[in-house]
């Protein structure tokens, strides 16, 4: 199935939520770590309580790169007891010339099988294109970020007094021609989301930020069912995953899932 079809499925049944798959070997719970299969373990156990009630997963590449070989047999393990009509986000912010972006697209959406990465734009068109080729994929372009960093590149005014993430936003739905783009929105930015969302058109948006990071799941939610915008996507990762760290630690993460379904269903009015 089309990423974009995954995503218009779970959205259309009113769910948003994207479970970050970002497991740290200090963070999971101890009786697991005997285990020398402890972050699969992990892993297995959040989709398998989660996967009826979320929109997507997304797995920071970070989190299983610092653990050499054995994190990217992780990776792929994961990716295998997530089930197909999931949409899969590898969070592994990519973009190089063009001929090293094109390995780093075979990697992720060939050997990874992921069905969305998120990129960078910094480096520009030729670094995005060799992801574009992908139609039934999907990538999500980083416009403004949920960190405070965000600001010092992202909003630099232009000459044309527009701010570089409004720039990055126009020129995604330029290459979205097969509606394989989105963009990254931090969900920690309502201001400027509020102010930008009308420039969004059709672009799926993936929010970061609620949370750990403390962004307003509430107010984001609501700033997209009065646009009656529904293609959203709000992650949130260790607030869900590390919701406890006892034997019952998944199904704290489902009823954290549970509570901000809820949350957001109330908000819509039909
Ligand atoms: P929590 O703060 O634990 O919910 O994790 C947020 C996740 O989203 C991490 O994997 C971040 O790397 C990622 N992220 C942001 O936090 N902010 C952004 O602006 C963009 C991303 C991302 O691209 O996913």
């Amino acid at each position: 199935m089309k990423a974009a079809d995954k995503l218009k499925k779970r959205n259309n049944k009113k769910l948003h939520i994207c479970v970050g798959l970002d497991p740290d070997e200090n963070k999971i719970p101890s009786f697991l770590k005997s285990s020398n299969s402890a972050i699969l373990d992990f892993n297995t156990a959040i989709v398998n309580e989660t996967s009826s009630y979320v929109a997507a997963y997304k797995l920071n590449f970070a989190f299983y790169e610092c653990l050499g070989s054995k994190g990217l047999d992780i990776i792929l393990e994961t990716i295998k007891i997530i089930p197909d009509d999931i949409l899969i986000i590898a969070d592994a912010k990519r973009g190089d010339i063009g001929n090293s972006s094109k390995k780093y697209a075979a990697s992720i959406f060939e050997y990874f099988k992921c069905d969305a990465v998120t990129l960078n734009p910094y480096m520009g068109e030729d670094s995005i294109s060799p992801f574009l080729e992908y139609k039934d994929k999907l990538n999500f372009i980083l416009a403004l970020t949920s960190n405070p960093g965000g600001n010092d590149f992202e909003k630099l005014k232009l000459d044309k007094g527009n701010f570089l993430f409004q720039e990055v936003i126009s020129k995604v739905k330029q290459w979205s021609e097969n509606n394989n783009c989105g963009i990254v929105f931090g969900a920690t930015k309502l201001d400027e989301l509020t102010e930008n969302i009308i420039s969004f058109d059709a672009l799926p948006v993936l929010l970061p930020g609620i949370g750990a990071q403390g962004g307003d799941l509430n107010s984001v939610v609501q700033t997209f069912l009065q646009n009656n915008r529904r293609n959203f996507l709000i992650n949130t990762s260790r607030s869900v995953i590390y919701k406890s760290s006892g034997s019952a630690f998944a199904k704290a993460a489902k009823e954290e899932v549970l509570r901000m379904n809820n949350l957001i269903s109330a908000l819509y009015t039909n």
